[in-house]
């Protein structure tokens, strides 16, 4: 009997864990703010025959318009209703979108936002997405319908309504987050239209979803939501799938709530991971290179299997969240491709790239007074479409960090290693490491001020590989730099430090 209880409590735990990304494939890309005719056009064009495994896309359903050119991208962290319009499309155009990602085997991750609606100063008028009629001041959403009975305020103990301490459990789930209107999930009602809403995209095809502020909501609330969760559509998955479910909840120690109360719910994302791996290649604190020779819960972070993690997110990398200075993003590119290759080599957790926009970064004491902006807009505050380059990066400020050579090429790297150990570590002691993946792919980093001359075991086996950090296979040759294998798995290695990209990697389908 007992046996049975754990195996079953063991079995319903764990459902909702696996992303179900589909053979061959294995990491996930955040397409920020991207429009869904983009994302469509890019799943067939780029991420299907390059071996991404899904899209996080940002929240579909209908949300607050501020007055443009205000157009903050975090009016989409404010929901109005459940109707599926918002600054990146229409329905028709998220379900054209679903079909023809998963008609090339990549997976849709919807970003969930389901603790609140708008801020309570959002005011009344249909300044919506849709153009639905709601009263902020009165907590009236009759596109749902929420009215003012379906929100939290009874329970809230703050003067201000809003959380003011972090150190109590109740007022982080109970009060409003900066002013969010915050939703009474206890309530059957309330929890119904929430699971009714993530059901509609399950039902269109979606994948699983992110699910926003999670440390803002009790884990039994979201336990009921997830509960009641259709399996996946069986156009795409075999049936009995359970969504995906991974949860923000921002741990780096020293608050009341942990990422522990969660695990058990689906898996979490590890924002320690992106914090110490920044402050690692910024060789800041003293951090070096070779102290991540057990990275992962050897640093302290979550199991492997309950984990998702990130070099950077769409929060962290402009100020917002967790993490601080030490995340490197995009407008440090040398450091972050070392940071994203390193994740992307390493086997711990579910990984998402980061692709993002960019905006008038402007710095004044250490805070961005331009962390607000939007995703490259037209003059009448639409979003405008992603261009691709002839050399195939993208235009009119998008950045595409997932379609940096270095990234992609890592990206394939995780497919091609995936399954096999950590193996064949190597460190000078200071910020040069190497490691491998069984017998099917090895990684080097440099980030000293001196160059590696290092003769290696990769474990792989001999033969002419090229490293696919400077350039790749093209045509039986490589475009970039060639490492010769020998016979016992040895191999040389020169990386110097003033390389664009001091880092080189090989794996069993860059072999020549
Ligand atoms: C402001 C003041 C309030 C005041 C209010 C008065 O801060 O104190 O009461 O005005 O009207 C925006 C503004 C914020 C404003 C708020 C309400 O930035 O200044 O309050 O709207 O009008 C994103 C942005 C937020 C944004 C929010 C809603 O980051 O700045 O707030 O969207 O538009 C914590 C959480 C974690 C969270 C992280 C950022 O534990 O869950 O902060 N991360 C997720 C998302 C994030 C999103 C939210 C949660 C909220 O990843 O993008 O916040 O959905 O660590
Ligand atoms: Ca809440």
């Amino acid at each position: 009997m007992k046996w049975f209880i754990l195996v079953a409590l063991f079995g319903l735990g764990l459902a909702q864990h696996n992303p179900h990304i589909k053979k061959g494939r294995t990491a996930i890309v955040h397409l920020f703010e991207w429009r869904w005719a983009d994302i469509a056009a890019e799943c067939e064009r780029y991420l299907g025959p390059n071996g991404f495994g899904g899209v996080q896309i940002s929240p579909p359903n209908e949300h607050i318009m501020l007055d443009n050119p205000w157009r903050p991208w975090w009016m989409r962290y404010q929901p109005i209703s459940y109707n599926l319009c918002s600054r990146s499309g229409s329905e028709d155009e998220l379900r054209d979108m679903i079909t023809r990602c998963n008609n090339v085997g990549v997976n849709i991750y919807v970003d969930a936002v389901i603790n609140h609606m708008c801020g309570a100063s959002g005011g009344e008028g249909t300044h919506s997405s849709c153009g639905s009629w709601f009263d902020a001041g009165k907590k009236d959403f009759p596109s749902v319908p929420f009215s003012n009975c379906d929100f939290n305020d009874n329970k809230c103990r703050t003067g201000s309504g809003n959380i003011e301490n972090y150190g109590d459990a109740n007022q982080v789930r109970d009060c409003r987050l900066v002013s969010l209107l915050d939703l009474a999930l206890e309530k059957d009602y309330v929890r119904g239209k929430v699971t009714d809403f993530l059901n509609v995209l399950i039902d269109m095809g979606v994948a699983g979803f992110r699910v926003d502020a999670c440390k803002h909501m009790w884990p039994g609330d979201l336990a009921a939501v997830y509960g009641g969760l259709h399996n996946l559509n069986t156009k795409w998955w075999s049936a009995g799938s359970r969504p995906f479910i991974f949860q923000e909840v921002i741990d780096l120690g020293g608050e009341s709530i942990t990422t522990k109360e969660y695990v058990n719910l689906g898996r979490v994302t590890e924002f320690k991971y992106g914090a110490k791996l920044g402050t690692v290649f910024r060789k800041w604190n003293g951090e070096k290179l070779c102290y991540t020779r057990n990275w992962g819960e050897g640093w302290g972070f979550m199991s492997d299997g309950n984990a998702v993690v990130f070099v950077d997110n769409h929060d962290n990398q402009r100020g917002h969240g967790a993490g601080g200075a030490a995340i490197v993003t995009f407008w440090d590119p040398r450091p972050h491709k070392m940071a994203v290759a390193y994740m992307l080599a390493h086997p711990y957790g579910v990984t998402r790239v980061m692709s993002s926009f960019r905006w008038n970064r402007h710095i004044v004491n250490g805070k961005d007074q331009n962390d607000w902006m939007g995703p490259p807009s037209h003059s009448d505050g639409s979003t405008k479409s992603v261009p691709i380059n002839p050399d195939q990066t993208c235009g009119d400020g998008w950045v595409c960090e997932h379609r940096w050579r270095q990234i992609t090429n890592m990206v394939k790297f995780r497919n091609v290693v995936d399954g096999q150990p950590h193996s064949n570590w190597w460190d000078n002691q200071s910020n040069q490491v190497a490691f491998g993946r069984g017998n099917r792919g090895f990684i080097v980093f440099n980030n000293d001020d001196w160059d590696l001359d290092e003769t290696l075991n990769t474990g792989m086996p001999g033969g002419t590989y090229c490293d696919v950090i400077s350039g790749q296979k093209e045509g039986g040759r490589c475009t970039g730099k060639q490492i010769q294998v020998g016979g016992d798995g040895r191999a040389h290695f020169k990386i110097s430090s003033r390389d664009e990209d001091p880092f080189v990697a090989i794996h069993a389908e860059s072999k020549l």
